[in-house]
């Protein structure tokens, strides 16, 4: 399916609709707190999991249409003009859109004074095309960040003053059309919960965080602006690291709005675990966004090339176990998250074939809801289910 591209420029101050009219409501709520009990939860989930359920009556449907909240999945411009399927897959069920690496910093300010646009106007226009929300990742982050911008970090007085012009330009560029950034990426350690020893934070200290909000605020003072992490759903010291980080950029009066949990799971995390860690994010009072979706069997040690291949085939059986764990997810964002905190939930690439793991970590694995040939897996049918029940 060839790209449809708008004549609307992309510096247009229309506000996408609020594609599900939400966007208000999910804004106004962002201050409430919301106590949830997690035990009779997990009751009723492992009740779930066994229970008859009746059958859909609207099949044909896309995700987009059944489900309560918006739906997303990751991806490149390149990749969206490239392969037709998984275009026209993402258009049917998708109602929201991230770019998986056309709107990070190396992408938009590769050299010096210079801003690329031509990927990210591409990812607007091809959302507004197929009425999806565009959301935007990421402002700061350390593997986002190009060299050049690396080596102002001798000179915080210049990083800082790159910074603010950087969010201000790029976020200001698609006021009202982005509907939600990842302001600040991955600013913990990979384990436990102390800060990441960035260049960002080597030269600017923890501050670099409410510094990046409050730029992204003025930009575009309607935009959800997000912190996101990974393993915050597993690590339960790094989880509470975070928490402590919210609280302060909080209590500083910081415009911080969402948590993003990267979600990137494995079948063997414990559902009590991510229930626990989803209950006590919502505790925030912030929009949760569960950003980058997929599950996997293997392990990895979480560098790049550090897999650790346990399982070399798949079978029916583990498709299955993962179609549940699909469906488990899927259940407990809804149960545990109030309604008005839902910001929805992103797929980080969804085939097989495509998927991010298997080069990176240098693994085989299947961790997606469409397999290699894109043909739906019982992961899509578990996560469908949990929305439509
Ligand atoms: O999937 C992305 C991969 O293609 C890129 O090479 C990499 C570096 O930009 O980033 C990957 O996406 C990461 C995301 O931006 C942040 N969370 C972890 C994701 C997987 O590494």
């Amino acid at each position: 399916m060839p790209l449809i591209f708008l004549s609307r420029s992309p510096l247009s101050p229309t506000r996408l609709p609020a594609k599900d009219g939400r966007s208000d409501l999910r804004r106004a709520a962002s201050q409430v707190f919301y106590p949830v009990l997690a035990l009779p939860l997990l009751l009723f989930l492992g009740g779930c999991a066994d229970a008859v359920t009746a059958p859909e009556t609207n099949e044909s449907a896309g995700l987009r249409e059944v489900a309560p909240f918006p739906v997303g999945g990751a991806a490149n411009v390149r990749f969206l003009n490239r392969d037709s399927t998984l275009t026209a897959f993402h258009g049917q069920h998708f109602s929201s859109i991230t770019a998986t690496n056309d709107m990070k910093m190396y992408a938009i300010s590769p050299e010096p004074d210079t801003f690329v646009w031509e990927h990210a106007d591409a990812m607007l226009a091809y959302a507004d095309a197929n009425d999806q929300r565009l959301f935007g990742h990421a402002l700061i982050w350390h593997s986002g960040t190009p060299p050049w911008v690396s080596e102002l970090a001798a000179d915080p007085v210049a990083l800082d003053s790159f910074m603010q012009h950087y969010i201000t330009t790029y976020v200001g560029r698609y006021r009202g059309q982005v509907d939600g950034w990842d302001v600040v990426n991955e600013a913990m350690e990979t384990v436990g919960g102390a800060y990441r020893e960035t260049m960002w934070y080597n030269a600017l200290g923890k501050d670099y965080l409410a510094k990046a909000f409050t730029y992204a605020h003025a930009a575009d003072p309607d935009a959800v602006l997000f912190y996101n992490d990974f393993n915050i759903e597993r690590d339960t010291a790094k989880l509470h690291g975070v928490l402590r980080m919210i609280e302060d950029l909080q209590a500083q009066g910081v415009p911080i709005s969402g948590l993003g949990f990267q979600m990137h799971l494995r079948m063997d995390i414990p559902d009590e675990t991510i229930a626990y860690c989803l209950k006590r994010g919502a505790e925030t009072g912030l929009q949760i966004h569960l950003s980058e979706v997929d599950i996997i069997f293997n392990k990895h040690d979480d560098t790049q090339g550090g897999g650790v291949q346990l399982y070399d085939e798949v079978t029916e059986e583990m498709l299955a176990e993962q179609g549940e764990k699909y469906y488990r997810l899927a259940k407990m964002y809804r149960e545990i998250v109030p309604p008005a905190q839902q910001y929805g939930i992103t797929f980080w690439g969804f085939s097989d074939r495509y998927s991010w793991i298997n080069g990176f970590f240098k693994l085989k694995d299947w961790p997606t809801i469409l397999d290699r040939d894109l043909q739906p897996k019982p992961a899509y049918y578990g996560f469908r289910r949990a929305l439509t029940e």
